[in-house]
């Protein structure tokens, strides 16, 4: 018998893309102070770079740099920077690292929270809450004291929308409306399935709605996207692929990817929080909305102050949920099971802060 060989090839569906999404870029030239939180890890080793080169705020915009990890990531950190310092970026004004978020927080226009305590094997979601709330507690209070009023927040560290919740209730003298939480990877992944599904460019996919929590509750919704101006409900026409298989998909990614690769997202991950960033700071596009976690107005029946992932436009550094949409009863079922997860989140987490008090 022959030796079969080893190396295999493995054909897998390709995305097309169209040319990619015109921006205007046309700003005037600015410099924005951003703290990346946990920067000594993966998805920080992936996103700093695209933060540096323009990919986020444009290559307008100049970049004042600040890196937050625990003490006993600075060594690592310290690479970091020296990696920062080889790439010697145009935009890069200046760096400076550390382990004090009051430090590194001061006059900060932008944080990105990606630091946090990651879920261990056996470890309960409570344990998971309890260490996370004190991490964001205390970063609410440094935030609160030290950042710009102005100042724009994404969370991304999980539980990424009751992180979001806990950091915002501590920094009351900051509006509101600048606190947010990741939830493009799940929108990426959603319009990726959908280009997939219909042989389309994922520039062709638009408006799929990722509601809720991002946890594997997410109601990933198609009931208003399109592909090429059609709905994708008529081009797909199976309603048991939408209603099961593809937002089973969706929500499962991540679970995936972890199998599959032998680790968790990380460079999907950092260009989410590009797209994320970018659009929040730019704009979405004439008839395109996406979804962000944002902290809840009561839009689509979903207790107000909750951070919930609703369809957002953006302009200009800020977003408006988007209103009117319609939602037969299978989408208002699925949008209140998030929700009461979210509900339920929150409950934990407010008697851990009351013990933390
Ligand atoms: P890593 O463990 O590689 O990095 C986390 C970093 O955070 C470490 O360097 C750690 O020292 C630091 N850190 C811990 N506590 C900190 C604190 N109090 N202040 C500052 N830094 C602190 O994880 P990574 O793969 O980078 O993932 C980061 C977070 O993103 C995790 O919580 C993960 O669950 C979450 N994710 C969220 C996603 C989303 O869509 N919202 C998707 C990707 C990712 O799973």
């Amino acid at each position: 018998m022959k030796n079969q060989k080893s190396n295999q090839i493995k054909e897998t569906p390709t995305l097309k893309a169209l040319a990619p999404k015109q921006i205007d870029e046309e700003k005037a030239s600015k410099t924005l102070r951003v703290c990346v939180t946990g920067a000594a890890g993966q998805i920080g080793y992936s996103f700093i770079p695209l933060l540096c080169n323009g990919a986020v705020f444009g290559t307008n915009t100049k970049i004042q740099l600040r890196l937050l990890d625990v003490p006993s990531a600075i060594k690592t950190l310290e690479g970091v920077v020296l990696e920062l310092q080889d790439c010697a970026y145009p935009l890069v004004e200046e760096i400076k690292f550390g382990d004090n978020p009051r430090e590194m927080f001061v006059g900060c226009d932008v944080v990105v929270f990606i630091g946090g305590f990651p879920r261990k094997q056996g470890m309960e979601r409570k344990e998971l809450l309890t260490i996370n709330g004190g991490i964001f507690h205390d970063q609410g209070k440094a935030l609160d004291e030290v950042a710009k009023k102005t100042v724009k927040c994404l969370v991304v560290a999980n539980p990424a929308n009751t992180n979001c919740l806990i950091l915002q209730k501590h920094a009351p003298s900051i509006p509101k409306e600048n606190f947010t939480c990741l939830t493009r990877l799940d929108q990426n992944r959603a319009v990726a399935q959908i280009a997939l599904k219909t042989d389309a460019a994922v520039t062709d996919v638009k408006n799929v709605i990722i509601w809720g929590n991002h946890s594997a509750t997410q109601y990933p919704d198609v009931n208003h996207a399109k592909v090429r101006n059609e709905s994708v409900r008529n081009i797909i026409n199976d309603d048991v692929y939408l209603n099961l298989d593809f937002i089973s998909k969706v929500q499962k990614r991540g679970a995936e990817i972890i199998q599959v690769r032998g680790g968790s997202s990380v460079f999907s991950a950092a260009n989410a929080i590009k797209d994320h960033l970018r659009d929040w700071y730019f704009g979405t596009k004439e008839g395109s909305f996406v979804s962000m976690g944002v902290v809840s107005d009561g839009s689509y029946g979903v207790p107000e102050g909750l951070v919930f992932s609703y369809p957002v436009t953006c302009e200009d550094f800020s977003y408006k949920i988007v209103q009117g949409l319609s939602l037969d009863p299978f989408s208002t079922e699925k949008i209140r099971i998030t929700t009461q997860e979210l509900v339920e989140e929150r409950n934990e987490a407010l008697v851990i802060e009351a013990e933390l008090e």
